[in-house]
């Protein structure tokens, strides 16, 4: 709950109106109330999911330094694992489908609620740049297969082959038992969720990923989808997922963490209830031997958190006050539970 909102709700006059409140207050208490509502706790402040956070924050963090506008700045941060090889999970060296094809997905979302995003996009080194050009220049949100690629094409992107020797390795191996069994987080590259905190104090948020391993060819999984992989409301607070996206969608994870942050829920809070609320939902579900998910959250004052289901999950935090560095949030059970 905000500073305010508790205020208002431990005075006597907690039933009225913020602007009854208001005018029976002395000029001093209506001063203390007005700064604790708008003091931001640190600004800007980017977070974003796992290792590869640390150079995707150092990146952003220098952009934004420079003048780059907060997209731009999420663009180019999230763009270095994109295209990093050794980044399995994310663009360029990610690993493939069960027919031997990356196949990308992402999004990204400004103060303003406009969003942008790209699903099963092949031969595209950076689709969060692709899911850009989709906000600015289509009056659409989604543009998916072949078409995100003829649209990518037409800005001006190049196609080129995705596949790294390596994960081509990695494909022929599996293909020698083609089991589907999702190994989703366990080795911590996995999907680069971004969020922002501006100077100004306005939110955005990026999302990138070659999403699960082997899945089936056509496969989408949350990260391109607005509300499931990410979701903010500049008026409240950002959130974004990692995970197996079949679980974040059939919760509509991240919207669900924002709302619980408008409940008044700290950034913390909401990702735990909400990754509770999934643990509920998919105790006895077939997916549960693999399921792994976990939230990162930041609130327009500047306080950020994170919770995962299992253990394993951490998120890179870069502020003015402690710099770049990794934190591990609260877990739920571990992978032995
Ligand atoms: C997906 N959510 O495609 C992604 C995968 C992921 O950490 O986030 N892995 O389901």
């Amino acid at each position: 709950m905000s500073s305010r909102r508790k205020f208002i709700k431990n005075t006597a006059l907690g039933t009225l109106g913020a602007a009854s409140v208001f005018s029976q207050l002395s000029a001093s208490e209506t001063t203390r109330i007005e700064f604790k509502e708008v003091k931001p706790k640190k600004r800007p402040l980017i977070i974003s999911t796992w290792n590869h956070g640390l150079a995707a924050n150092e990146e952003a963090w220098n952009r934004l330094k420079s003048g780059s506008s907060a997209l731009d700045a999420i663009v180019a941060g999230v763009g270095i694992p994109e295209a990093d090889p050794e980044v399995r999970s994310v663009g360029y060296g990610g690993l493939p489908d069960r027919e031997g094809k990356v196949t990308l997905d992402a999004c990204i979302m400004d103060k303003n609620s406009d969003c942008g995003a790209v699903s099963f996009l092949q031969g595209i080194k950076h689709p969060i740049a692709v899911a850009k050009k989709v906000l600015e220049n289509t009056p659409h949100v989604m543009l998916t297969g072949t078409g995100a690629l003829q649209f990518a094409l037409s800005e001006g992107f190049k196609e080129e082959n995705l596949l790294t020797e390596k994960s081509k390795l990695a494909w022929e191996k599996w293909l020698e038992n083609s089991k589907y069994k999702p190994v989703i987080n366990i080795e911590n590259h996995d999907t680069i969720s971004m969020l922002l905190l501006d100077e100004e104090g306005n939110l955005s948020g990026g999302c990138t990923t070659s999403g699960a391993a082997w899945k089936i060819h056509g496969r989408v999984g949350d990260s391109p989808i607005i509300g499931a992989g990410l979701f903010l409301d500049n008026e409240v607070g950002a959130a974004a997922a990692t995970g197996l996206g079949e679980a974040v969608i059939r919760t509509a994870g991240s919207a669900m963490v924002v709302e619980l942050m408008r409940q008044g829920k700290s950034p913390n809070e909401a990702c735990k209830e909400i990754v509770e609320r999934i643990y509920n939902k998919h105790k006895n579900h077939k997916d549960m031997a693999y399921l792994q998910v976990g939230f990162i959250a930041v609130n327009k004052q500047g306080e950020y958190g994170g919770y995962s289901l299992r253990s394993g999950f951490n998120y890179a935090v870069y502020d003015t006050e402690k710099g770049n560095r990794m934190e591990k949030p609260d877990f739920k059970m571990t992978w032995k539970d």
